[in-house]
């Protein structure tokens, strides 16, 4: 069947497209560069559920089509869970990746190594436009370093340490990125809720 990818963030896109392309050969695809006609979408939710079922009902309901978003942030245990749902935002201006993690990097400047654990969460939404609905949650552990490592990923995954892992997830090729994170966790499980809803 098909369902509409109710996300405009480049990073996501591609991570998206290949967990999915993985773990579900039944759904197909349709980027939100179709529909040009629906604009910003208010992030008003005060938990990454809340805004990802925020945006896949309000894709849902002006395609017509089944949607699925993504909410997702850095939640940084010395900071309280800050940048959390507002990881996209921290420097103030919305998607500039390079001014929020040099902001959060600043932030932190102080704490030791010890105390920089933090986790990134995700929440997968489903949305159909009969307005039925699925959430599915992943979650990675990790901690932040004080000097961005590598290309890969997007956001913060250069300064992102996974717990057990010596590569930052900027570090790790694509697949192993996916393997564990946050992402691939919430989207994986929302795959079986998917088929549920949307029989063939
Ligand atoms: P859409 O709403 O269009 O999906 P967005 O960028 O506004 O795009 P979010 O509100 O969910 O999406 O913000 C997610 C932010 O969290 C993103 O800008 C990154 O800074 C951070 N983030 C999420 N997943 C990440 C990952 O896998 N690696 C690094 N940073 C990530
Ligand atoms: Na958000």
């Amino acid at each position: 069947s098909r369902v509409v990818l109710a996300t405009r963030n480049p990073g996501k896109i591609t991570e998206l497209r290949r967990i999915l392309a993985e773990a579900d050969d039944k759904t197909e695809l349709i980027g939100l560069e179709e529909y040009p006609e629906i604009g910003d979408i208010p992030e008003t939710g005060l938990t990454f559920a809340e805004n990802a079922l925020i945006k896949a009902h309000a894709v849902a309901q002006a395609t017509g089509l089944p949607a699925v978003a993504d909410d997702s942030g850095l939640c940084v245990d010395a900071l309280n869970g800050m940048p959390g749902v507002f990881s996209a935002r921290w420097s103030g201006t919305h998607g500039d990746d390079k001014a929020n993690l040099a902001l959060l990097l600043a932030q932190i400047s102080d704490v030791p190594e010890v105390h920089r654990s933090a986790h990134f969460t995700c929440a997968a939404a489903l949305v159909l436009p009969t307005g039925e609905e699925r959430v599915a949650e992943g979650v990675i552990t990790g901690e932040i370093i004080r000097t961005p490592r590598g290309t890969g990923g997007f956001g913060y995954d250069p300064i992102f340490l996974p717990t057990g892992e010596t590569r930052t997830t900027a570090e790790m090729p694509p697949a192993a990125k996916d393997a564990t994170s946050h992402r691939g966790r919430a989207f994986r499980a929302l795959v079986p809720m998917i088929h549920t809803l949307l029989p063939s």
